[in-house]
């Protein structure tokens, strides 16, 4: 489309002061000045992994030891993580508007950590630090555990992501992106020393978080259906995330059925909305952690 979005910040500040009713989707950009990789950008995640091996339940069910390597790193680094300004200036606007809700993709507990109010917050995608049964049919053991290595087994020694590019140079594979040659990369890890469910005693615990082809948290998608059905939304913000995501993506164009401008956070100005710009919509170009306390103060 022709339409480019508005970059002025005293028309953004202008309608925020009008607004009661706030969304804004979150995503891994948000946490990159805490220290954490996205999934997608340059050094993401996902280039020295192939993730889609990785965060998916047939990946966990061929090898669970290396998928739980991951999330060890992942858990790891994010405990290590400090929430920055831009997750304090989420959860300050929070405070000021009731009707304010953050959806976040991110599984880092970064924002759970900046102290949203209760109810003000739904995690689209779960938790590292929610660990459940993978029998949730019969035995739907959940617990919240923020152990840091939560089995010996998946003890870092030496600090450094094993499932990266380095660790397959060190595995002369360099080229490989083949999951049982990244395998030779790690130290070996037995099924027996990884997490058992202390419930059934049966199964494997795995990560709270939601891979490709499993459905959202009910609960959560309930919570955000009934903020959806409460009536008309002022504003979307979309904050660090690709929005490529399904179903999350999906909240942009129900928030601007019901009326809902769009607003933009991003480092990257290629990442538009899904079907793109629309007149009225604004974006700001830049760290989300410097931009945010400006924008939101
Ligand atoms: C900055 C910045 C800075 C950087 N400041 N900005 C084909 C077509 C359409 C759909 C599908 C399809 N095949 C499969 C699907 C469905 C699928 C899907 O959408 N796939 C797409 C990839 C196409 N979706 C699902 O499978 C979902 N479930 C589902 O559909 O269920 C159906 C169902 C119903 C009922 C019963 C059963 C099933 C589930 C999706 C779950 C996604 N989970 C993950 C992994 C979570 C665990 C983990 O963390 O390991 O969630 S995937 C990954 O992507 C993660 C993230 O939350 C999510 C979004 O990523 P995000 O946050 O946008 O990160 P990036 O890296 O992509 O973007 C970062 C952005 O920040 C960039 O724009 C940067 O520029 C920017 N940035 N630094 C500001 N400092």
């Amino acid at each position: 489309s022709t339409v480019s979005p508005n970059t002025d910040l005293a028309s953004f500040h202008d309608h925020l002061k009008k607004s009661t009713r706030v969304l804004a989707l979150l995503g891994a950009g948000l946490s990159a000045s805490s220290g954490l990789p996205t999934f997608r950008g340059k050094g993401g995640l996902w280039r020295t992994h192939d993730a889609m091996l990785l965060a998916t339940p047939e990946a966990f069910d061929e090898d669970p030891a290396l998928v739980w390597q991951f999330y060890g790193h992942r858990r790891h680094m994010s405990l290590n993580a400090q929430p920055n300004p831009a997750h304090y200036a989420l959860a300050r606007l929070a405070e000021k508007m009731p009707g304010f809700q953050a959806l976040s993709q991110n599984v880092d507990g970064l924002s759970p950590r900046a102290n949203h109010p209760p109810g003000q917050l739904q995690l689209l995608h779960g938790s590292l630090f929610d660990v459940k049964c993978v029998d949730q049919t019969k035995c739907g053991y959940i617990e919240i555990n923020y152990e840091d290595p939560i089995v010996p087994a998946l003890a870092m020694p030496t600090g450094v992501d094993p499932t990266t590019d380095e660790a397959r140079d060190a595995a002369n594979n360099p080229k490989s992106h083949d999951i049982s040659d990244i395998n030779t990369a790690l130290p070996k890890v037995e099924i027996k020393d990884l997490p058992f469910c202390p419930k059934c005693s049966q199964h494997l615990l795995r990560p709270g978080v939601v891979w490709f082809g499993e459905a959202l948290p009910k609960k959560v998608l309930n919570n955000v259906d009934a903020y959806m059905r409460d009536g008309k939304i002022d504003m979307i913000m979309v904050i660090g995330t690709g929005a490529k995501v399904y179903p999350a993506s999906s909240f942009i164009g129900d928030a601007r059925e019901l009326g809902a401008k769009v607003c933009v956070v991003n480092m990257d100005a290629n990442d538009r909305p899904p079907g793109g710009w629309q007149e009225g919509d604004w974006f700001f170009e830049g760290d989300a952690a410097e931009l945010l306390p400006k924008m939101l103060e």
